[in-house]
């Protein structure tokens, strides 16, 4: 473990943040973050330097790799899976950028509403938590320019705390008393697509940064999120998607959510000076 101060927002006395381990200038202000390190350089080849010099892998397995997309700065960030990820993730990496933060996650999830498995799903809500409405719409779009229409739906996320439990998913080996989970969402929720565990709380903490009461209004620090899910697993029918599926899903949602991240308009305060990529 690296020296750190600070209790209450722990960082290294070069200025690394404690848990993804980036500082200042290592971190561009568009970035999309996906779960795993094979699918972060999946889309790391899509830059426009490949592969790209600017990597940072932290000690908690966080992976940031930094690069331009069509000459624009932008960070893949793998975090792993899970809420308090998603926590690390976001405000680890506020605390070094200055200006708009646009997040897109791409990430994997199960269906349990119309989607078929190998499809996209591109959430305009999770739970009560929303997508950036700009930020949505040109995903969308985006999506809809590499995928037939049969094959992209929106809807809502139900974004849970486990993969297995919280899922609905059944173990002969526990008793998870979660028999009524899918069918509760879908009633109270029937705009419900999909499962999956960390764009919930992704839309949440826009929300929370955004509507902070003491925020200055001017909205420079605003944070906008969206995300687009490749369906792996189907729920109504117990099908797994094939590994050639996943490679075609992960090029052409790959592009998607790149081309979507570089076109958002953005108020980027930070000088290009004195950042890995200038
Ligand atoms: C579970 O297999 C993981 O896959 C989904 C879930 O949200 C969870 O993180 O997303 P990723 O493929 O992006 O990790
Ligand atoms: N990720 C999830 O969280 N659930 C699934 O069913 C598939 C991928």
């Amino acid at each position: 473990m690296k020296e750190v101060a600070d209790a209450n927002f722990p960082k290294t006395s070069e200025g690394r943040v404690y848990h993804v381990g980036v500082k200042r200038g290592e971190v561009a202000n568009r970035i999309i973050t996906v779960g795993d390190h094979s699918r972060a350089k999946v889309l790391a080849e899509l830059l426009d330097q490949a592969p790209s010099p600017y990597v940072v892998q932290s000690e908690r397995n966080f992976l940031t790799i930094t690069g331009r997309y069509k000459g624009v700065p932008v960070s893949i960030v793998a975090i792993g899976m899970g809420f308090a990820m998603v926590d690390f993730f976001v405000r680890e990496v506020r605390a070094v950028v200055d200006g708009e933060l646009a997040i897109i996650r791409m990430g994997s999830c199960g269906t349990i509403g119309s989607a078929e498995t190998g499809s996209m799903v591109v959430p305009d809500g999770a739970f009560v938590y929303h997508a950036d409405d700009q930020l949505h719409k040109q995903l969308k779009s985006e999506i809809y320019k590499r995928f037939p229409q049969p094959e992209v739906y929106v809807g809502l996320d139900a974004s849970c705390d486990s993969f297995y439990s919280s899922q609905g998913r059944t173990d002969v080996n526990f008793d998870d008393y979660n028999s009524s989970v899918i069918s509760y969402i879908t009633t109270v929720y029937p705009r419900t697509q999909t499962m999956e565990m960390e764009t919930a709380i992704l839309y949440r903490m826009a929300g929370a940064s955004n509507n902070h009461p003491l925020k200055d209004k001017s909205k420079k620090h605003s944070i906008k999120v969206a995300a687009a899910m490749m369906v792996y697993a189907n729920r109504k029918n117990n099908d797994f998607v094939s590994p050639d599926r996943v490679k075609f899903l992960e090029k052409q949602a790959g592009e998607a959510v790149l081309e979507a991240i570089v076109k958002i308009n953005l108020d980027e305060l930070h000088s290009e000076k004195g950042s890995v990529w200038s």
